[in-house]
């Protein structure tokens, strides 16, 4: 693909993701808040990223965390207000990095006020703002099953109806088959593009198109003609980022989500290669060792298959995501090699690169009691998976592996009490392990995984490669490597990685020992035939 198709500015960018109630608490309540993370921006700055996706902050009674709106215009108390946010859009451009907001379209908390009409009566004009079906109390209309356990179907006295819901019964789904809705949430957007935002992340946008009738949870009928609406009436008046979460996208509908001629998305995230230590067909927590092969030729597909048609996201972490270290890594032993590896394999791959906030350092999971967590589809999770009868110690290791809660502790900025994230009690426990792991330590450490990160984001800047290049998978066959090339007309990149924690025999290819400048590397000097437990590097040759 041409440097001119690729002359996006999101592109060449590389995003951070904030949890905010995780990442820097100000004033002292043991919750993350707007004004803790300018405080935080210079930190940031360094790093090198270009933009800041915050997860949402707006009103909400925090039934998940604030993915339960009830005010999409307003921002919840215990984050700050909307001055703060104004504030924060102002002191992040100054340092040139953009705000990327969290939407959350595909439902609203049932105390929204559209909610709360809603339920009064069928007559109520807000009513078909949600997805309402007839059936009898104790009779839902099919048997659905909503994300975080029991029945998607929530009956409801005063209408005699039921309200469909995907997430929690505090969660409902909106009907964007109603063109009053689809017109109430651009007119919302186009208001936060007024205050200055560079982009949005849309939420389960894939799902908002649903069926429940027939079943058809994600890329319902209407998705693509409602998401090229709303880009229509919307992003596309300005130049922003917007990336869609699309559990259900394969690479065909991934190039219609992301197409170059800009219909729909900039980009989506979708989840391929995060099935990898799974049972096939089971769920999260249904463990299994890791599949390589699967984890290797799924990311290599997606490369392939969205060159030049489409763009990716490349990540390991998110909110909901164990943090990637002690899931693909080791966070023992190995834990700043293996971090680097990691670090290395994903950025150096075409699409837009996110961090997110603790991955930098090599944060790790945090295997509490049950007690400690405080995540709704993990709390839920532990009480269904224990009436089904599964042994408690069996569900408790999943939840170690898999629970969203690894993600959600707070950031680790220094030795000190609270892991310098707040002067009160924080809402979730600190991980113990923050006495050796944290900012300040990787700061002053010029091996550490924070360097690492900061150096692969430099050198995205430097080398159009990282942007541009063509993606060749090497040694597809072995168990233990990741090894690729990029591409261009006049570049061309290998990055080579031994995944595990045993010694692997290798030989870099002559052509690349000769010519080749290392850019990075996570051990110093090579071994002659030989890749060291989770070694690591990028070789660049300029043709
Ligand atoms: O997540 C989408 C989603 O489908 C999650 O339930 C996901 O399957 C799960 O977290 C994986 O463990 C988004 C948000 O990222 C998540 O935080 C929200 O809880 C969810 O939507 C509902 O808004
Ligand atoms: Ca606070």
């Amino acid at each position: 693909m041409s440097q001119k198709e690729n002359d996006r500015w999101w592109k060449s960018s590389v995003i951070y993701q904030i949890y905010p109630r995780s990442f820097q608490d100000s004033n002292g309540d043991g919750i993350g808040d707007i004004p803790g993370i300018i405080s935080r921006l210079d930190y940031l700055k360094d790093l090198g990223i270009d933009a800041i996706w915050i997860c949402p902050v707006y009103r909400s009674p925090q039934d998940d965390c604030g993915y339960d709106i009830s005010d999409y215009q307003d921002i919840d108390p215990m984050f700050g207000s909307l001055e703060d946010m104004d504030h924060l859009i102002r002191e992040a451009k100054k340092r040139g990095i953009g705000i990327i907001m969290d939407l959350v379209l595909n439902h609203t908390s049932d105390e929204h006020p559209w909610f709360k009409e809603a339920r009064k009566s069928r007559e109520n004009p807000y009513h078909d703002y949600y997805v309402w079906r007839d059936g009898s109390e104790n009779e839902p209309p099919n048997d659905l099953k909503a994300s975080f356990g029991g029945s998607a179907w929530e009956w409801v006295e005063e209408t005699g109806q039921y309200y469909f819901h995907q997430f929690s019964v505090k969660q409902p789904d909106l009907n964007w088959d109603n063109p009053k809705v689809r017109q109430e949430i651009y007119r919302m957007i186009r208001w936060w593009m007024d205050r200055g935002v560079s982009g949005f992340r849309l939420d389960v946008i894939d799902q908002i198109a649903k069926v429940p009738d027939e079943k058809i949870l994600a890329n319902g009928p209407r998705l693509h003609e409602y998401l090229q609406e709303m880009t229509r009436e919307t992003f596309s008046r300005a130049d922003l980022v917007t990336v869609g979460e699309a559990w259900g996208a394969d690479i065909e509908r991934a190039r219609k989500f992301s197409s170059p001629d800009g219909k729909e998305l900039s980009m989506v995230f979708q989840f391929w290669h995060t099935f990898a230590d799974q049972q096939p067909g089971k769920s999260k927590w249904d463990l299994a060792p890791l599949n390589f092969r699967m984890l290797k030729d799924t990311m290599a597909m997606w490369q392939e298959g969205l060159h030049g048609r489409g763009w990716n996201s490349l990540f390991w972490n998110n909110h909901d995501l164990p943090r990637v270290v002690s899931r693909l890594g080791d966070d023992k032993v190995y834990r700043t090699e293996s971090a680097k590896m990691l670090a290395m394999v994903l950025h150096g791959m075409q699409g837009t690169p996110y961090i997110y906030q603790g991955e930098e350092i090599g944060m790790t999971n945090a295997p509490y009691e049950i007690e400690d967590y405080r995540d709704i589809e993990l709390l839920h999770a532990y009480r269904d998976r224990l009436r089904e009868g599964i042994p408690r110690e069996d569900v408790m290791r999943s939840i170690h592996a898999k629970g969203r809660d690894n993600a959600r502790t707070p950031m680790q900025w220094d030795d000190g009490p609270c892991a310098g994230f707040s002067e009160g009690e924080p809402w979730i426990r600190v991980n113990p392990n923050c006495s050796q792991i944290n900012v300040k330590a990787a700061l002053a450490d010029p091996d550490s995984v924070y360097h690492c990160y900061r150096k692969l984001i430099a050198l995205r800047k430097e080398y159009p490669v990282f942007r541009d290049g063509s993606f060749t998978l090497l040694e597809h066959e072995s168990e233990e490597l990741f090894v690729y090339i990029r591409e261009t007309e006049d570049e061309k990149m290998l990055v080579a990685a031994n995944f595990f924690g045993r010694e692997i025999y290798w030989s870099l290819p002559e052509e690349w020992k000769e010519k080749g400048k290392v850019l990075l590397h996570n051990y110093d000097g090579m071994k002659e035939g030989m890749l060291r437990p989770y070694e690591a590097f990028m070789i660049h040759i300029r043709k």
